[in-house]
C-alpha cells in the first residue's frame, strides 16, 4: 500500500498562481506601512517596497503583452535580484512561464537552454549582456532581450530594451488572458532528472499552487509555531541567497512575498555579506544548502559575527550529514533545530518537510507532505519495499509536473502512471520519517546544484583526441560532490590539464573537473550500453 501523507490535507485553491500573489501583495500594502519587500543584501540604502514591486509587475505584464509575447516562455539570466519577482508576475499574468537560467552560464549552456525552451524574451544583467547576445545568435525563437539596468554611456543594440523603458510602460488595463491552471506552464526550471541533459521542466499554475499552500500549511501547522508560538511572519527578514533559478531559492522567493516578508536579496553567496545581514537583521530561521552548513561549522570567519539569532536551520538539495549536524550544534548552541527537507525539481520543490512536533531524528528528510502518496520500491520492479527497507522513492501527487517539455520519452520513463520515480533510494522507519541513502541516478550535485554528467559526456565526446568518456561525482567535504572525468584517449598525447582546458570556457565554474581526470582503457557498460558508474565510482573510492 502506498504510503500517506501524515500531514493534514490541504485545501489547493483552483486559481492562477500570480493571483494568489497579488492577493497578498494588496494585502500587504492595505497594512499601509509602505512595506518594504526587499532589501538589498550589498547595499543595505537600496530597496523595493510592495506598492514598486506591484506597480513594476503591471508595467511588465503590459509590456510583454504589447510587444505580442502570448502563453510563451521568457528565459531569466540573472543573480539574485528582485526584477525576478516582478518579471516572474509580469510574465504570468499574460499566460507565460520563466525559464531561469544561472547568471554563471557560459554562452554555450545559455544556447542549449534558449534554443530548448522555445524562449522568446530574455531578461539579463549589463554585465552578462555580451554572453547572452552570443547565445542568442543561435537562438532563433528570441525576439527580445531586457537588460538591468541600460550599459552606462552606451547605446543599445537592436532588439535589446532597457529594465527602465519596460517598467515605464504606461498601464491602463492589464491583459485578461484566461489561464487554464492545469495545463498553463507557470515556470519551466531545467533538471536532468534521472538521467540525459538538462531538460524543462513543466510545472502548471495548479502544481506551484499545490506546492505552496502546503508549504504554508505545514510551516503553520507543525514548523514556525514550534519555534516561536507568537511568530509574526510580518516582523521577520528572509535571507534570499540560493539562487532563484532553482526551484528551492525560487520557493523561498514566493514564500517571503506571500508571508509580506521582508527579503534580503544576495546576488550570490558572499560569506563576509551573508554573515553581516544575518548578525544585522538577527534572522532566526535560515533555509540553506549543506555546503554553507559546512561553512558556518568550520570557518573561522563566523567567530567575528554575533550569529545568535539563528534558531533553526532547514537544509536540502543535498545530503547533511549526522556529523555535521552535530558540529553545527556544538559551535552554535542557540540552534534548536538543524533539519533538511527533500525535493526535486520535479514535483515543483519539496517532497518532504521536516515535522517538528514530533522530534525528527537526525539525518532524515522529513516527512511526506500533505497532499501526496509515496511508494518505496525494489529498483526496476514494482515491488514494494516494507518499512525499513530501501529502495527507490516514488511520489504522487498534485506537485508532479506536467512532463519534459518535448521530450516524451523522457517523461515516460520519468512519471509512470503518475509516479514520479525520483533515482532516490531511501527508506521509511516506523514513524514515517524518509532517510535518503543513495543515488540510483546519474546526477552529480556540487553545492547542491545540478551538474548533468550528460551534458560533460556530451562535450567531453567533441573532442578529436577522445575517445570514450564518462563523469561521476564523487565526494568532496566541501561541495558535496565534484565532477571526475574518466576519459578512453583516441591519442595518447592527450594530458589531464588539456582535458580540462578544453572543458574550462564552456561551461560554469561549479562543472568543472575538480574531481580530476582518469585515464581509463575502456569504459565498463552494460550489455545495453548504459555506463556502469557504480563501477567507476568503486574504483575512483578505492583509489582514495
Ligand atoms: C539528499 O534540490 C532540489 C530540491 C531541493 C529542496 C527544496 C526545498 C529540498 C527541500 C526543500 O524544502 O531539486 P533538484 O531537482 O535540483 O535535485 C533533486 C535531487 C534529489 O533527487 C536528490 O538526489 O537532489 C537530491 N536531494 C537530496 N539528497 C535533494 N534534497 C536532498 C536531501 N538529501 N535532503
Amino acid at each position: 500500500m502506498p504510503h500517506e501523507s501524515p500531514y493534514p490535507p490541504v485545501k489547493i485553491p483552483v486559481r492562477p498562481y500570480h493571483e494568489l500573489l497579488l492577493d497578498s501583495i494588496d494585502k500587504t500594502i492595505a497594512e499601509g506601512k509602505n512595506k518594504i519587500a526587499f532589501i538589498s543584501g550589498d547595499n543595505p540604502n537600496y530597496t523595493l517596497t510592495y506598492e514598486q514591486l506591484r506597480k513594476d509587475a503591471f508595467a511588465v505584464a503590459v509590456y510583454l503583452h504589447n510587444i505580442g509575447f502570448k502563453k510563451d516562455v521568457a528565459a531569466v539570466v540573472l543573480p539574485n535580484v528582485w526584477h525576478y519577482a516582478s518579471f516572474f508576475i509580469g510574465c504570468s499574468i499574460n499566460g507565460g512561464a520563466v525559464s531561469g537560467a544561472s547568471a554563471l552560464f557560459t554562452d554555450y549552456e545559455l544556447q542549449r537552454q534558449f534554443v530548448d525552451s522555445r524562449a522568446k524574451v530574455v531578461l539579463t544583467y549589463e554585465d552578462f549582456l555580451p554572453k547572452v547576445l552570443l547565445a542568442v545568435k543561435q537562438s532563433p525563437n528570441i525576439q527580445k532581450i531586457i537588460v538591468i539596468p541600460k550599459p552606462a554611456g552606451s547605446s543599445l543594440p537592436s532588439g535589446v530594451v532597457s529594465w527602465n523603458e519596460v517598467i515605464s510602460t504606461p498601464v491602463t488595463a492589464l491583459p485578461q488572458v484566461p489561464i487554464d491552471v492545469h495545463n498553463d506552464l507557470l515556470v519551466l526550471p531545467y533538471s536532468s532528472g534521472t538521467t540525459g541533459p538538462p531538460k524543462g521542466v513543466m510545472l502548471s499554475h495548479y502544481n506551484f499552487t499545490s506546492m505552496i499552500s502546503m508549504y504554508l500549511a505545514i510551516d503553520k501547522s507543525h514548523n514556525l509555531d514550534v519555534l516561536d508560538p507568537n511568530w509574526d511572519c510580518y516582523k521577520e527578514k528572509a535571507l534570499l541567497f540560493l539562487p532563484f533559478y532553482h526551484v528551492y531559492g525560487f520557493g523561498l522567493l514566493n514564500h517571503c512575498i506571500l508571508k509580506g516578508m521582508t527579503g534580503i536579496v544576495m546576488s550570490h553567496f558572499e560569506p563576509n555579506n551573508f554573515l553581516t545581514a544575518v548578525q544585522n537583521y538577527k534572522i532566526r530561521i535560515l533555509c540553506l544548502v549543506p555546503p554553507i552548513m559546512v561553512f558556518l561549522a568550520k570557518h573561522p570567519i563566523c567567530a567575528k559575527f554575533d550569529l545568535s539569532s539563528i534558531q533553526m536551520i532547514m537544509a536540502g538539495a543535498a545530503p547533511a550529514g549526522k556529523d555535521l549536524i552535530e558540529e553545527l550544534k556544538k559551535r552554535y548552541p542557540n540552534m534548536k533545530y538543524i533539519q533538511q527537507g527533500y525535493g526535486m525539481t520535479e514535483c515543483s520543490m519539496a517532497s518532504h518537510l521536516p515535522d517538528l512536533r514530533n522530534n525528527q531524528p537526525y539525518g532524515s528528510v522529513g516527512k511526506l507532505a500533505s497532499n501526496l502518496v509515496m511508494r518505496i520500491v525494489e529498483p526496476g520492479t514494482d515491488r514494494e519495499q516494507p518499512v525499513n527497507q530501501r529502495g527507490e522513492i516514488c511520489v504522487r501527487g498534485p506537485t508532479v509536473m506536467l512532463g519534459y517539455l518535448g521530450r516524451p520519452e523522457a517523461t515516460a520513463s520519468t512519471v509512470i502512471d503518475g509516479w514520479l520515480h525520483t533515482g532516490d533510494i531511501g527508506y521509511i522507519n516506523e514513524d514515517g520519517n524518509l532517510f535518503i541513502v543513495d543515488r540510483l541516478k546519474e546526477l552529480i550535485k556540487v553545492k547542491g546544484l545540478q551538474v548533468p554528467p550528460a551534458e560533460l559526456e556530451d562535450l567531453l565526446l567533441s573532442h578529436p583526441k577522445i575517445r570514450d568518456c564518462a563523469v561521476i561525482g564523487i565526494p568532496d567535504a566541501k561541495a558535496g560532490e565534484l565532477p571526475k572525468a574518466f576519459v578512453v584517449r583516441a591519442d595518447n598525447t592527450l594530458t589531464e590539464q588539456e582535458v580540462k582546458d578544453f572543458v574550462k570556457p564552456k561551461v560554469s565554474p561549479y562543472k568543472q573537473l575538480e574531481g580530476g581526470v582518469e585515464f581509463i582503457e575502456e569504459i565498463p557498460k552494460s550489455a545495453a550500453g548504459k555506463i556502469l558508474r557504480r563501477f567507476l565510482r568503486d574504483r575512483s573510492s578505492a583509489k582514495l
